[in-house]
């Protein structure tokens, strides 16, 4: 089976543009007949990340992705986007839809928390005149409202947790287990022991402050959040979110407008403009087919977002949280490695990702269970050298893998 998805949730205050940028991450980049429906749950859907495609840098004339788009030269790789409802503070205790917003934040593995950095909505989520709401005040507010909640979980998973770890022959073991229905994997439990000083200490010794401390650190390691600051479009926006920067880090803060990258999207699936998704313009296909209002509408997107920011900033959140934050590496499977192509001889059909230092065997696992079991060795297509099962995977590798018995 195919690499487990990542879950990307978007999560927020009320009124910040949550949806505005779920429905704009899930249109499809490119105008094609028949696209399918993209939403999995109702608050699920398909998204995609951009890539330069290595169909490229193989000098091939395309590719034929079996899943996701290849647009002159971009690969767009799939991945899953939830919107989360919204968040107010006080939801860790059950407040508003809290339980809710609970129950879909546990499946995620990286979170986008969305502000209105033009600062026009209030901690309510009431419209208030642009600049009066400090969307820093507001970062750090719904950060410490996801630490809160998680805290809590892990406190109420301990006791169950240090009754049985008496009986335990794997301590470590045995926490990452009771930890899976949170999306968290061993290496997150471990990193965050290492974060909190607490090597040394036995679990059945761990104070509450011990296990607080634990589990905001586990937060971090296990769902980062990158903060995508909304509705630059909006004159005070500029400052905030150099401010923002300042406070988070610049590699945690995107510009972005929600609301300009929809325009462009619906734009796009009408086959009115022309756009790659994460450029800094679009081309009007023909004028003569725009309402005046549509006209005055692009005209706004290109005066005060293209060329003001470089671009609507929604691919780059994408990128920037899986490509950065999760550092996810892509990676090619193929069955003909001189042709590139698959069973069928369709062109570099997958692109896989995959977390950074993935093996070549964990490589034929993700495939097949078979092609794991019965691993040999595998090819690097670019080289046509062989490489063990303990080679540790680079990005934009194409594999082919090579085992006993299995028909592939
Ligand atoms: N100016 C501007 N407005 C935006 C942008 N993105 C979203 N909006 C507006 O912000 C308002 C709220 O958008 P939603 O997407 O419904 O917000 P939400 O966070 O999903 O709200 P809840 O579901 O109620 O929590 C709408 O009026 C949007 O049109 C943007 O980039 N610029
Ligand atoms: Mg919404």
């Amino acid at each position: 089976m195919p690499p487990p998805e990542k879950l990307i949730g978007i999560i927020g205050k009320t009124n910040v543009g949550k949806t505005t940028l779920f429905a704009a991450l899930t249109l499809a980049p490119a105008k094609i007949a028949n696209h399918p429906f993209t939403t999995i749950e109702p608050n699920v859907g398909v998204g995609y990340v951009k890539k330069r495609c290595v169909h490229i840098e193989l000098g091939l004339e395309k590719c034929q992705p079996r899943t996701g788009f290849c647009i002159k030269g971009y690969r767009f790789i799939p991945v899953k986007i939830m919107d989360v409802a919204g968040l107010i503070p006080g939801a860790h205790k059950g407040k508003g839809l809290g339980n809710k917003f609970m129950d879909d934040l546990r499946k995620a593995d990286v979170l986008i928390h969305v502000v209105d950095a033009s600062g026009s909505t209030d901690s309510d989520g009431n419209p208030v005149p642009p600049g009066t709401y400090d969307p820093v005040e507001e970062a750090k507010l719904i950060q410490r409202e996801v630490d809160e909640w998680f805290a809590s979980v892990i406190t109420s998973l301990w006791d169950r947790f240090t009754r049985r770890v008496l009986s335990s022959k794997n301590p470590l073991d045995l926490l990452v287990q009771s930890l899976s229905g949170l999306s968290v994997n061993r290496y997150h439990v471990v990193e965050a022991i290492r974060r909190s000083g607490l090597e040394d200490k036995k679990f059945i010794s761990w104070s509450k402050d011990d296990v607080r401390t634990f589990a905001i650190n586990l937060r971090r390691v296990s769902k980062p959040i990158i903060i995508a600051a909304n509705k630059i479009d909006l004159e005070p926006a500029e400052e905030n979110v150099a401010r923002l920067k300042e406070e988070f880090g610049e590699e945690w803060v995107v510009p972005v407008s929600a609301i300009a990258e929809y325009v462009l999207k619906k734009a796009l699936e009408k086959g009115l403009i022309e756009y790659i998704p994460g450029e800094k313009s679009f081309t009007i296909v023909d004028s003569s087919k725009l309402s005046k209002q549509q006209l005055r509408g692009l005209k706004y997107i290109e005066e005060r977002v293209l060329e003001k920011w470089g671009s609507t900033g929604v691919q780059e959140l994408v990128n920037r949280a899986v490509f950065n934050v999760l550092k996810l590496i892509t990676v090619y499977p193929v069955e003909d490695h001189h042709k590139y192509t698959d069973h069928y001889g369709n062109i570099l059909p997958d692109a896989y990702l995959v977390p950074n230092g993935t093996t070549a065997r964990e490589l034929a696992y993700m495939i097949h269970t078979d092609l794991g079991k019965t691993f040999l060795y595998a090819i690097n297509a670019k080289t046509g050298e062989k490489l063990g099962e303990d080679y540790k995977l680079k990005d934009n590798d194409v594999i082919k893998i090579v085992a006993a018995g299995a028909h592939h």
